[in-house]
């Protein structure tokens, strides 16, 4: 029988879109996720796959994909030493090579039918477009803590003076050009939960409009975030993010250093 396009595992033709899922002990909403996603995947009309990125994870997150069954959506595992959601997707998107590549969150937090609106962007040729919760088109159930609302709040005020005119920096959701997702991620150093704004500062810095679009938002259960670990070294990193694009002007924004042979390695 003739290999459907898809049907041998995604290996006949390479794939026009690669979304990378970050993925730290995620063993009870990564099968769940990667199911919705391979599904929503495999309606697409042209080849795509899929990339877990895991941080050493102490469950079954690595196993849960090693052992993916095959399907017209290939998905694959890449390992990642640097702890962090920074460092996963740098080494996911490192590790694409489509066209159009894209991240979301391992509990699908995102309705995954945006995916065609960025898709259909990306196409008519914007580099950047991400899922924004405060688009007005957006449909948020956030059951979030009025602390870390709070939180939230205080980010956004700081985001904001980072990248310019985004008014959701943190929905994980984004999807880019290809070789301006590479590019960029080269340069990323921000390991931690904020590393959107650096992503997108460079973006900005590179010449590309950052376009919102609306999502449906649920906020899942089971999040890694907490307000009381994770607010201190967030502020200390939108610090350092601060004086790295004052250090390294939009001209200059190429490394420092030879990119790594080996794209999972975080420097
Ligand atoms: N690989 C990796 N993924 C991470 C890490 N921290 C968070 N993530 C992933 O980032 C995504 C969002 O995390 P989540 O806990 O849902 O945070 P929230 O939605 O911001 O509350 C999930 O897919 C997590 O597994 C990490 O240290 N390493
Ligand atoms: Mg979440």
């Amino acid at each position: 029988m003739p290999p459907s396009p898809q049907g041998d595992g995604g290996t006949s033709r390479p794939p026009l879109l690669e979304i990378v899922v970050p993925a730290r002990n995620e063993e009870g909403r990564l099968p769940g996720g990667l199911l919705e996603l391979c599904a929503k995947l495999a309606r697409m009309p042209f080849p795509t796959a899929v990339i877990v990125v895991d941080n050493n994870s102490t469950d079954r997150t690595a196993e849960i994909v090693r052992a993916w069954p095959r399907g017209p959506v290939p998905v694959r595992l890449v390992p990642c030493e640097t702890p962090g959601k920074g460092a996963a997707v740098r080494a996911g998107l490192l590790g694409t090579s489509a066209p159009f590549v894209g991240f979301c969150d391992a509990d699908m937090a995102t309705d995954l039918d945006a995916v065609d609106l960025a898709l259909g962007l990306l196409l008519s040729g914007e580099r950047v477009v991400i899922g924004s919760r405060a688009h007005t088109g957006s449909h948020v159930q956030n059951r979030h803590s009025k602390v870390r609302e709070l939180g939230a709040y205080g980010f956004r005020a700081l985001a904001g003076a980072l990248v310019h005119g985004v008014s959701d920096t943190q929905c994980g959701f984004k999807f880019f050009d290809g070789v301006l997702a590479r590019e960029v991620a080269v340069l990323l150093r921000t390991p931690g939960f904020a590393f959107d704004v650096e992503l997108l500062a460079r973006c900005v810095e590179r010449g590309s409009a950052v376009r919102e679009i609306p999502v449906r938002w649920r906020d899942m259960p089971g999040s890694r975030f907490s307000p009381a670990r994770h607010t201190l070294g967030i502020v200390l990193e939108l610090g350092r993010i601060w004086v790295r694009l004052r250090a390294q002007p939009r001209a200059a924004a190429r490394p420092a250093w030879e990119p790594p042979l080996d794209p999972v390695g975080y420097p």
